[in-house]
C-alpha cells in the first residue's frame, strides 16, 4: 500500500496504532477531509476480499485521478485510511484502529491482552510504535475536519446475489455484543465420579449453547415483557437477531477428565438496540438458572458493545448515483435501481460514525461466503465498485 501511495505523490504514513493513511490534499487543504477506506486486517482462515477491497478500491480511483492530472482539482482533501485492526480477532475487541481517529477507543483498550497476556500496548511495540495515553488522544481526529467516511465492502452475505445486483448502498449496520461465558465446576476423574454427582461445566456450556441458538431463532417465544421493553420491535429484531459462538476452549483439555473449567464467547447482533439489550438481560437470566439448576458457576464478562448505526441519506444517495453512473457506463442504459440494504456485519464505519456522517457501498459476493477461504467476488463487480468510487470523487473535483 505504501508503494501505491507513493506512487500517487500520497502523503503517507503509519500512526501509533497501526493504521495506515494515504493523503492528498486537493486545492484546498483547510476544507473538510473527504475519508475512506477499510481494514487491513482479517479473522483467522479468512478471505481476501474482506476489509482488503475497500482499500484498493479507494486507491484505485485515486491513481486514475493521478493518472489523469485532476488529483490536484479535488475541492477537498481526500484520505485514504487502511485501518490496523477491526476484526478484533487477536484481543477480541474491535475496531481499535478507527475507533482512536474516531476519538472513542477507551484507553484502557491499550491494557486489553491476547491469549499469551501480550497488551495492545506491547504489540504495537513490538512494531516500534509507541502508542501511550496522550498519543491515543492525538489520534483523534477533529470532527470540523472531516466531512463525511465512505466505505466500500463485501456484501458478506446473500442478498445482492439473489437480487441479481452488483452493487448495493448499505441503510444501516447491526448493533453487536460481544460475551465471553466461564463456567466453572468440579474437575475429576473421567471415569469414577457418578453421572450423578457430576459438576460439569461442559455439560452445561453446551445446555448454554442451545439456549442462545433456541432464544435467538424465536426470541418471542423467550421474552417476557415486563413493561420496560414494550417498544421493541419484534418483527425487526426477529428479523434480524443473529448469535454466534464462535470460540470455546476448556480446561485441562484431557479426555479422561471431567473439565474444571470451560470458555465459550458469544458474538450477538440485531439492528434493534433495544431488542438486543432485552435478549442478554433475557438469556443473563436463563444462563444462570440453568448453571444454578447444574452446581456450576457462571460468569458472563460483557466484553465489547457497537450499537446499531443508520447511514447517512446525503452520502447514500451520492453513492447511489455514483453506483449508476458506473454501472451505465458499464452496461449501457439500465434502470437506476441500485438496492438499499442492511449490515449484519460489523464495519469501521460504525467507529466512524462517532465522528462523522458515513454512507458504505456494497459489492456482491459469491453465495454470501465471508470469513473463509471461498470469499469471492466477480471481476466486473469489482470493476462496477472501481468505478463507482471514481464516479464519486469526481463530484469532489
Ligand atoms: O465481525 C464482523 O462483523 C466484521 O467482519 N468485523
Ligand atoms: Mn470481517
Ligand atoms: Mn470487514
Ligand atoms: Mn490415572
Amino acid at each position: 500500500m505504501r508503494q501505491w501511495q507513493g506512487l500517487m505523490s500520497l502523503e503517507s504514513w503509519v500512526d501509533q496504532l497501526g493504521n495506515l493513511h494515504g493523503r492528498v490534499e486537493g486545492m484546498n487543504a483547510s476544507a473538510e477531509a473527504l475519508l475512506i477506506g477499510s481494514h487491513l486486517d482479517t479473522v483467522v482462515d479468512a478471505g481476501i476480499f474482506d476489509g482488503s477491497l475497500g482499500i484498493i478500491s479507494a486507491l484505485s480511483a485515486l491513481k486514475v485521478l493521478n493518472d489523469n492530472g485532476t488529483m490536484g482539482k479535488l475541492r477537498r482533501p481526500i484520505e485514504v485510511i487502511a485501518f490496523s485492526d477491526e476484526e478484533g480477532v487477536r484481543f477480541h475487541s474491535t475496531f481499535l484502529g478507527s475507533a482512536a481517529l474516531a476519538g472513542v477507543l477507551p484507553v484502557t483498550a491499550l491494557q486489553i491482552s491476547d491469549k499469551s497476556g501480550v497488551t495492545v500496548q506491547d504489540a504495537l511495540k513490538e512494531n516500534s510504535l509507541e502508542i501511550t495515553e496522550e498519543n491515543l488522544l492525538q489520534l483523534k481526529y477533529d470532527p470540523g475536519s472531516v466531512w463525511g467516511y465512505i466505505e466500500v465492502h463485501i456484501e458478506q452475505g446473500p442478498v445482492l446475489e439473489w437480487l441479481g445486483f452488483p452493487l448495493g448502498v448499505v441503510k444501516g449496520i447491526a448493533g453487536q455484543t460481544r460475551l465471553k461465558v466461564t463456567v466453572r465446576g468440579s474437575q475429576g476423574h473421567a471415569g469414577t465420579v457418578p453421572m450423578s454427582m457430576r459438576q460439569d461445566p461442559m455439560a452445561a456450556a453446551a445446555e448454554l449453547i442451545v439456549l442462545l441458538e433456541s432464544v435467538c431463532k424465536n426470541p418471542k417465544d423467550f421474552l417476557s415483557y415486563d413493561g420496560h421493553c414494550n417498544d421493541i420491535s419484534l418483527e425487526s429484531l426477529s428479523s434480524s437477531l443473529v448469535c454466534t459462538v464462535g470460540e470455546i476452549s476448556t480446561w485441562p483439555s484431557a479426555s479422561n477428565v471431567i473439565p474444571g473449567q470451560v470458555t465459550f464467547t458469544v458474538d450477538l447482533r440485531a439492528i434493534d438496540d433495544m431488542g438486543r439489550e432485552a435478549v442478554i438481560y433475557e438469556l443473563s437470566n436463563q444462563m444462570y438458572k440453568i448453571c444454578e439448576r447444574r452446581s456450576v458457576s457462571c460468569i458472563i464478562d460483557r466484553k465489547h458493545d457497537a450499537n446499531a448505526v443508520v447511514c447517512d441519506s446525503e452520502l447514500s444517495s451520492q453513492l447511489k448515483s455514483a453506483a449508476y453512473s458506473a454501472l451505465r457506463k458499464m452496461a449501457g442504459d439500465i434502470q437506476d435501481e441500485t438496492p438499499t440494504l442492511m449490515s449484519g456485519a460489523g464495519h469501521d464505519a460504525m467507529a466512524m460514525s462517532h465522528l462523522t456522517k458515513v454512507g458504505m457501498l456494497f459489492v456482491r459476493c459469491r453465495g454470501g461466503v465471508s470469513h473463509s477461504p471461498a470469499e469471492n467476488v466477480l471481476d466486473e463487480d469489482v470493476w462496477a465498485a472501481g468505478l463507482a468510487i471514481l464516479a464519486f470523487l469526481e463530484t469532489q473535483l
